[in-house]
């Protein structure tokens, strides 16, 4: 097959990889292509830097390090306890905490090490419903977390979309559950911290707080920190506070020896040092004055783009957003989800369906999409830009509705060309 222009690999980009597999650098050009052309708004991607994305490709993926700096099971560790000790000093400074651990994989082990760290199998555990706006490994059914533990949910109010904390205080102390999670995958509004606190303390359990979403809003001083009030704070790497794909768990100095046990030898192996390294540079980058910046664009952009929205009959979830992400229920447009999702891409518009709070459809069906602004922001787009941007999200939903393909395609021109305007980080297209 003759590669056309859209998989033509870049051989200049990726020399070595061009010549030793062509195939897979095409795909690797189509995709930086993809990404360069499309207004991405899926509220948990973001785009890493040149510095990030050059660490996170070195040799220190070619070392084995099991254990902690100074406590390795191999030798050889000069420069990686180095790595990681960068990067445990920067978490602790950038979010004020006496512990970090950046070993976790991902979002989803981190948690199964907070529960390994303070539950056994059988033990009560609470979180926020996945349809809800929960995450899976906050004890919903079909994870880990629902199976081998007794996962009771709370929700949001019916009426307004938002956390009914006398209703989640009369849970927590009638099920006394071991661990409590906060935060979620899909929380349009501000997190209470405090509120958690206190119900946490009532009830006896550990106060877990994912802040994967909302990190970076966190590190820039755009959402209130949980620091105070968590005995426990989880995150991903790779959303807002835009480092690549990893996780942290950081606490009081109290915990840390159970979380690291949990971590390592508890759940993990080998740490992967070449993305330690790529969080080290993140948490530099979002110690810089222009990450608060950033962090404060992101979510000024979110508001604008919710306006918008809400101006062209849109419903979204507990009426607009208080962070990054917007919770679109399409059920008054009678356009599904999925079909939204998928038309919106169709039109250079990358965005997920997701469930809304007491959606009548099925989970891989649902009634919403969810949409963000953390790439957009990191490529340079303004609240100059949202009114355009809801412009777009109503006409393709509306071709969605028609299947009108010529409309979809007309919309994704008009993204490229105003993407072609704004070099997304990482991707000198
Ligand atoms: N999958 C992530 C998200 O998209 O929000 C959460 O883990």
């Amino acid at each position: 097959m003759t590669p056309t222009a859209s998989t033509q690999p870049a051989a200049g980009r990726h020399p070595a990889l061009t010549a030793a597999d062509p195939d897979l650098a095409a795909l690797v050009d189509a995709e930086e292509r993809l990404q360069a052309e499309t207004l991405r708004l899926i509220p948990s991607e973001n785009y890493v830097s040149a510095a990030v994305l050059e660490a996170s490709g070195t040799v220190l993926q070619n070392k084995y390090s099991e254990g902690y700096p100074g406590r390795r099971y191999y030798e050889g560790q000069q420069n990686i306890d180095r790595v990681e000790t960068l990067a445990v000093d920067r978490a602790k400074a950038l979010f004020g905490v006496e512990h970090a651990n950046v070993q976790p994989y991902s979002g989803s082990p981190a948690n199964l090490a907070v529960y390994l760290a303070f539950a056994r199998p059988g033990d009560t555990v609470m979180g926020m419903a996945l349809p809800m706006g929960g995450h899976l490994t906050h004890g919903w059914g079909v994870s880990a977390t629902g199976t081998w533990f007794r996962g009771v949910q709370y929700g949001v109010r019916h009426e307004d979309g938002l956390i009914d904390f006398d209703q989640v205080r009369d849970l927590a102390l009638k099920e006394r559950p071991k661990v409590i999670f906060c935060g979620g995958t899909a929380l349009p509004r501000t997190i209470d911290f405090a509120a958690f606190g206190e119900i946490a303390r009532e009830a006896g359990a550990v106060l877990v707080a994912d802040v994967a979403h909302i990190a970076g809003l966190i590190a820039g001083g755009a959402h209130p920190s949980p620091v105070p009030y968590a005995d426990v704070i989880s995150t991903t790497t790779h959303k807002t506070l835009r480092g690549p794909r990893g996780a942290m768990l950081m606490s009081r100095e109290e915990h840390a020896k159970a979380l690291d046990k949990a971590v390592f030898p508890g759940l993990q192996g080998g740490p992967h040092n070449q993305t330690t390294a790529a969080i080290a540079v993140a948490l530099k980058e979002a110690a810089q004055p222009s990450f608060r910046t950033y962090a404060h664009a992101v979510v000024a952009n979110a508001k604008a783009l919710a306006e918008a929205l809400l101006a062209r009959g849109f419903d979204l979830v507990s009426g607009g957003t208080d962070n990054h992400l917007i919770l679109m229920d399409l059920t008054p447009k009678e356009v599904p989800g999925k079909i939204a999702a998928k038309a919106l891409d169709r039109a250079g518009i990358v965005v997920n369906h997701n469930t809304v709070p007491y959606d009548t459809r099925k989970p891989f069906d649902p009634s919403g999409i969810r949409i963000g602004t953390p790439s957009l922001t990191s490529r340079g787009l303004d609240v100059t830009h949202m009114p355009q941007l809801a412009d777009w999200i109503a006409r393709a939903v509306t071709a969605a509705d028609k299947a009108d393909e010529p409309a979809l395609k007309t919309i994704r021109a008009e993204v490229a060309d105003l993407m072609s305007a704004y070099p997304a980080p990482g991707l000198p297209l």
